[in-house]
């Protein structure tokens, strides 16, 4: 790329006076990046930053391994991962770490939807692709490459279209229901599109009713811990909606120790969103009811992209992964074909 070239003469005539560097080697060169380990460049590979939100849930790391199992030396790739430590300040500061390094590309997953409009900006005057994968920015489009991910509204949409013919079935169509909600990362494009989508359907049921709709921040702990207060108000539960399965699993430890059933069998009806392995496994035994699936697996979209970019090619700005909704009873199907 012409960036690491005039990076790599830069290097050149810096350490000409002092090292004899013969025409065959390998121009490489360390720099310590303020937030990540030192990295080596080398001309041969194109350099990618990858800012990831942080390690709040399993489908996190799932998304983390498989950009770790996508852009590697053996494909040509000199991948700089940095954990966002779930800090978007941190992340904006991982922009400018990585910018003034000169990265050929810049994978950013925002955990966060507002604030990046200068460092979008700075990317693009550094004539530094960025992509956004997974989670979005409210910043002008014009400002990066594209966006990879989920639709996030439909999969709340599909979620409660689940539910509405379930309870039909059950021919519980007209009983008054009381759901609750656990939200994910306040602020973040995942909650707010299932948010959206979740409350516009149920709207469309006047007797339905939710009785409470609080942030976990997609993690178990959060879950957990939010669910317990849900259950000194509420002791009338019908319908519990996770917007990611780890604050389910969480939730679940809670209304076990309240002693309130869960599930095929029990009084509280169970959603929620990812379909990891484990919600796999208690789709199977009945405890969770609904996975809707959300795939982690966005990293070879990515590399496609960057591959388009270097061979001079036109890029989608909008670019939605493949996914379904899994139940307890189809689960069985499909789990023995889970990657994550
Ligand atoms: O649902 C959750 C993760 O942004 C879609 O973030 C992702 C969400 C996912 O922590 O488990």
């Amino acid at each position: 790329m012409k960036k690491k070239l005039i990076l790599s003469l830069l290097f050149i005539v810096i350490t000409a006076g002092c090292t004899q560097c013969s025409g065959t080697e390998e121009v490489t060169y360390e720099k310590k990046l303020a937030r990540s380990g030192g990295v080596s460049y080398d001309e041969n590979y194109i350099t990618v930053g990858f800012i990831q939100t942080g390690k709040e849930s399993d489908w996190r790391d799932a998304n983390t391994r498989d950009y770790q199992n996508t852009f590697t030396k053996e494909k040509g790739y000199n991948l700089i991962y940095i954990d966002g430590n779930s800090d978007a300040r941190r992340q904006v500061k991982a922009m400018h770490d990585l910018i003034s390094q000169g990265v050929d590309y810049i994978i950013l997953d925002p955990i966060v939807e507002d604030g990046w409009e200068d460092i979008l900006k700075l990317a693009q005057d550094s004539k530094i692709p960025v992509l956004l994968a997974d989670r979005g920015v409210s910043a002008d489009p014009s400002l990066y490459t594209c966006w990879i991910g989920s639709d996030f509204k439909t999969e709340g949409v599909n979620a409660v279209k689940w539910l509405a013919d379930y309870l039909e079935k059950q021919g519980r169509k007209s009983e008054d229901i009381n759901l609750v909600i656990l939200e994910g990362t306040k602020g973040a494009s995942a909650t707010i599109g299932r948010t959206e989508g979740l409350r516009k359907e149920i709207s469309r049921h006047k007797n339905w009713r939710i009785l409470a709709s609080e942030c976990g921040n997609f993690t178990q702990g959060e879950g957990k811990a939010v669910m317990e207060q849900i259950l000194e108000k509420h002791k009338d539960i019908d319908v519990l909606i996770s917007e990611n399965d780890n604050m389910m699993f969480g939730a679940m430890k809670a209304m076990t120790q309240k002693d309130v059933s869960y599930g095929v069998d029990g009084d509280v009806i169970t959603i929620s969103f990812d379909a990891l392995e484990e919600a796999f496994e208690r789709m199977m035994t009945g405890e969770l009811m609904v996975s809707v699936e959300c795939n982690p697996l966005i990293a070879g979209l990515c590399e496609k992209v960057i591959r388009q970019i270097e061979a001079g090619q036109e890029v989608a700005p909008v670019q939605y992964v493949q996914e379904s909704v899994f139940t307890y009873k189809n689960a069985g199907e499909y789990s023995e074909d889970r990657k994550y």
